[in-house]
């Protein structure tokens, strides 16, 4: 099998001959090597992955598929690199590259004789590979899910009334590090009562109380892949309005899951949940998308909103999380990540979505 570098090399358009990746993530995707620094310099018969002297060790016994070129001054090296392989149009990593990282890359292009070209080009050739999970990518992820599942099971026998929303949150984070995560997916999302009703509030001294909706939107990550899961359960007795709140997402959140499959759009998606939380009098109160894709990106392709007409494929990760958010009183969200496959989806996530009240 190529290497994903051969690969990303033969889909270069005929108009470019390089290509520059410095995100960490798109790093670790090509070469498997972790670092926060790092040029990584793509041509169509050889790849070149800059760094200094802080990882020039780690990467030469780590860096897969690449030429490790070690650094002492970027400049150097990078024009020299360039000059051997008469690079004439090198494609930048759009969403990565700053506007001072861009100036910087076109003074040492212009000194070896190359131009940056700075379009999207690249981003979307990448993002078309990483849309589609391997095997063992999605193992990875189910890994993450089972941390996260795991942990939020023994948290959850922990919660107390006065407990506060960073206390849970830390013992959550705890828990998955303890159980083999490499870190959260992202700052934990732990809240109770009223600040259930914001969809990425952030966890603080609230404490839990009678009454409440407790939210929690959590993941672990695992050799760099993330998973995503959201949660919401009752803490003592909640009306009659809050489970009808919570009935009409838990259905919501089954019709969009329902609704995916290999060669649907993720409009249609995005709608079999929605138009459910609408029609049961909830239109306005749902105002982010459905889902989004999942792997070493927390967010990335494809979205699953009302404005993507992108399809589905077997082999792809997204998320269903539909939400009802009522500003001042409460809010509701249910997620699974899921892997779709040729006649349905593979539900990464299995812990009971029935309103648990703790
Ligand atoms: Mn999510």
């Amino acid at each position: 099998m190529s290497s994903r570098l051969a690969m990303l090399g033969e889909l270069l358009p005929d108009d470019a001959d390089g290509a520059l990746i410095i995100s960490n993530e798109n790093r670790r995707y090509f070469t498997d090597f972790v670092s926060s620094l790092g040029h990584l310099l793509v041509t169509r018969k050889e790849s070149y992955l800059f760094v200094d002297s802080r990882y020039s060790e780690a990467a030469q016994k780590q860096a897969k598929n690449c030429k490790v070129i070690p650094c002492k001054r970027l400049s150097d090296e990078m024009t020299e690199i360039i000059r051997q392989n008469q690079l004439k149009n090198i494609l930048l990593e759009g969403s990565a590259f700053t506007l001072n990282d861009c100036a910087w890359m076109e003074k040492i292009f212009e000194k070896a004789g190359a131009n940056a070209v700075r379009t999207n080009a690249l981003d979307r050739l990448i993002n078309q590979m990483r849309i589609i999970k391997t095997a063992d990518e999605a193992e990875k992820m189910r890994r993450a899910q089972m941390i996260t599942e795991k942990a939020l099971t023994e948290t959850l026998q922990l919660v107390r009334e006065g407990v506060t929303e960073r206390e849970i949150a830390l013992e959550l984070e705890f828990k998955m590090r303890k159980m083999g995560a490499d870190g959260v997916s992202f700052d934990l999302i732990v809240l109770a009562g009223a600040k259930t009703s914001m969809p990425h509030g952030v966890p603080g001294d609230n404490r839990v109380k009678n009454g409440d909706f407790l939210l929690f939107d959590i993941g672990a990550t695992v050799d760099g892949y993330h998973s995503d899961m959201t949660r919401t359960y009752a803490f003592g007795n909640v009306t009659a309005e809050q489970k009808r709140a919570y009935e009409t997402v838990r259905k919501a959140q089954l019709y969009g899951l329902e609704a995916v499959t290999d060669g649907v759009s993720c409009d249609y998606v995005d709608n079999a949940a929605r138009s459910y939380i609408y029609q049961a009098g909830y239109e306005g109160y749902f105002g982010h998308s459905t889902g989004h894709g999942v792997g070493l990106a927390i967010h990335e392709e494809p979205s699953v909103s009302p404005n993507s007409d992108v399809i589905l494929h077997s082999g792809m990760v997204i998320t269903v999380e539909p939400g009802i958010y009522l500003p001042g009183r409460f809010g509701v969200r249910i997620e699974d990540m899921v892997l779709v496959t040729r006649n349905g989806c593979m539900n990464l996530a299995s812990l009971s979505k029935e309103l648990t009240i703790l």
